[in-house]
């Protein structure tokens, strides 16, 4: 079985990943290659941070990697928080802070369609591979459920009563962004990287 690197400091989206993954290749996470650093997000789309993250574990760590930059679009918002998910209620915030600023702004609105994007950027060697998932759904006006990571607790799939925070990883996948853009990468890797 191949080795690839899961460029990510979030154990959480590393979890989902190797889940995912498990029978089809081994997932190391940036400890495991030794790298603590932060990793340079300095661009204005989720699009460049996806490329500029895993470029940078190629270029100073020469292992074939991947990174995933993800953000959640709401509507009424006109696609904020978007690329600045992480933080969103500004330098050192919690995923708390975050949901609550979201929430905040939030109150009142009728309009709740949202969605969650994910790009993930494969380089390997010399060449590059980009894959998107997306998951339309709401922002609930509370948060439910105490799976998951992130914004999970008000994010409601569409189809769904429930939120992200209160499936399973395994069912998260299923529907997910990013368990969409896995996919995507597990059936190119099939195809062109001898696993
Ligand atoms: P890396 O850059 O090291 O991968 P990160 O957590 O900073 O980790 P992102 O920039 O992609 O990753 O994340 C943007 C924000 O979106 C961050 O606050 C996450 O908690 C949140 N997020 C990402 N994936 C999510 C998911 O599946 N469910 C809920 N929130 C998510």
């Amino acid at each position: 079985m191949k080795t690839l690197c899961f460029a990510t400091h979030n154990l959480n989206k590393l979890a989902e990943i190797q889940l995912q993954m498990e029978s089809i290749c081994s997932i190391v996470g940036l400890k495991d290659i030794q790298c603590f650093e932060e990793i340079p997000e300095t661009q204005d789309t989720i699009e460049g941070n996806a490329a500029q993250k895993a470029q940078y574990v190629l270029e100073q760590y020469g292992v074939p990697c991947f990174a995933d930059d993800t953000g959640l679009e709401i509507d009424a918002l006109q696609g904020r928080p978007g690329v600045y998910s992480a933080r969103y209620a500004g330098p050192g915030c919690s995923p708390e802070d975050n949901m609550e600023k979201v929430l905040q702004e939030m109150s009142g609105i009728q309009e709740r369609g949202a969605q969650f994007k994910t790009v993930l950027h494969l380089c390997l060697e010399k060449k590059t591979y980009v894959f998107t998932g997306i998951v339309r759904g709401k922002i609930l006006e509370h948060k439910k459920g105490n799976k998951g990571f992130g914004y999970d607790p008000i994010f409601q799939p569409e189809g769904y009563t429930r939120t992200f925070a209160e499936m399973t990883m395994e069912e998260k996948n299923t529907l997910s962004h990013r368990g969409k853009a896995t996919a995507q990468l597990i059936a190119f890797l099939k195809q062109h990287y001898s696993l």
